[in-house]
């Protein structure tokens, strides 16, 4: 199939599965063109069957704010027309899904009919969906997508209750290429890390309110009272200066390395011996599958779709969101067992192995050309 991914192309988790499924799908043999602002990050431009075209905006006067859904519509026209695509394949529907939808319009003006998936994958429907100056949109763009998906149950039951959308959504789960991340544990790291044999956590997120960092910080302090320990904190974002301020005032600023934005943080992380992830809602928990397919245990919060990922007592264990105390106990509880917890990390992420992923994907394409094909002929 000729396939049009649509996503972020920065570190974000829905950027990272756009590109890593489009990745795997162009190794299957299709061909796959991202439309986006700028390379995504993972993106390999030497990859087979993978193509990238940019979305510019202009910089007009005129225009306090640019208008790049517009931009964005015109450039899926473009490629849709001129690269024959059979479908689109958006992430994250703001504002992704309408732009789809509107450029299935005008492309259907011209006698060509190409359906659109929209995958949900979390703060568009948890947090910004939330903003009733979206809601009309979203909800239009979803029930007017060809099929819809989301990433966990959880958010597609988020969905249903914020949304007054009555159309099917089908859950297919992040997944992960756990050959990949299998060996990717390096001990010269490990050394550099933790030159005295330290206990080494780790824990990669964008820096933003949702994801608490500083609970993060929090439970660090308190294990490192009870052991030595130090804690990577791989990423950045608006609450990375808190978190400075926060290992000056506490004198922990030698054991709390922050490394910044990495594109293949598996090695960093594959290396450690505990992942946190304290996040205030979550719809899946990809860089805690991340962790998981390295044989890193995960403790985290009990909140939106991350039991679903992390099995409590086999991957890590799931606490109460703010409950830095429950989750420091319990941090040092997965310590005290790593083997086990090492063990039951590789299984529960084994799950999402992208051999059981990709295929449900291959079918739904499959299907909705089908559909508007029929649909065709049916005008
Ligand atoms: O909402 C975000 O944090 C951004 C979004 C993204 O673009 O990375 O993350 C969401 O999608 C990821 C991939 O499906 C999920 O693993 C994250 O759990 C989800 N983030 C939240 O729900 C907060």
């Amino acid at each position: 199939m000729r396939i049009g991914i649509v996503c972020y192309p920065t570190f974000g988790g829905s950027g990272v599965v756009a590109t890593e499924l489009g990745l795997a799908l162009a190794e299957e043999g299709h061909i796959v063109h991202f439309i986006t602002y700028d390379r995504p990050v993972r993106l390999d431009p030497r990859i087979a069957n993978v193509f990238y075209h940019e979305v510019r905006v202009s910089d007009y006067p005129l225009f306090d704010y640019q208008p790049y859904e517009l931009v964005l519509t015109s450039k899926l026209v473009d490629v849709v027309m001129h690269e024959r695509l059979d479908l689109l394949h958006v992430h994250y529907a703001i504002p992704h899904a309408s732009a789809a939808w509107m450029a299935q319009q005008i492309l259907r003006a011209k006698g060509i009919h190409v359906p659109f998936i929209t995958t949900l994958h979390g703060t568009d429907i948890t947090l910004v969906g939330r903003d009733p100056s979206f809601e009309p949109v979203i909800t239009f763009a979803m029930e007017r997508s060809t099929a819809v998906t989301a990433v966990s149950e959880s958010l597609r039951k988020d969905t249903y209750d914020h949304f007054p959308v009555h159309r099917e959504i089908q859950v297919i789960p992040n997944f992960i290429r756990m050959d990949r991340y299998a060996s990717a544990a390096n001990p010269q790291l490990r050394e550099r890390f933790a030159p005295r044999g330290e206990k080494l956590l780790v824990h990669v997120s964008n820096f933003r309110p949702v994801k608490r960092v500083m609970d993060v910080l929090k439970v660090f302090t308190a294990m490192r009272e009870q052991m030595p320990a130090r804690l990577l904190l791989i990423g950045d974002g608006p609450d990375r200066h808190a978190a400075e301020t926060f290992c000056r005032a506490n004198g922990t600023c030698n054991d709390v390395l922050f490394l910044g934005k990495m594109t293949d943080p598996e090695a960093v992380v594959a290396s450690c011996d505990l992942f946190l992830l304290t996040s205030e809602t979550e719809s899946f928990g990809l860089a805690a599958l991340e962790a998981m397919a390295c044989g890193v245990p995960v403790v985290t919060t009990d909140t939106g779709g991350t039991p679903e990922v992390v099995e409590s007592g086999v991957a890590g264990l799931l606490n109460p969101v703010g409950d830095v105390e429950a989750m420091t106990r319990n941090a040092m509880e997965v310590l005290a067992n790593l083997d086990k917890f090492r063990k039951g990390a590789l299984q529960c992420a084994s799950r999402f192995d992208i051999a059981r992923v990709l295929p449900r994907y291959e079918a739904l394409y499959a299907e909705v050309v089908e559909q508007v094909k029929a649909d065709g002929i049916h005008q």
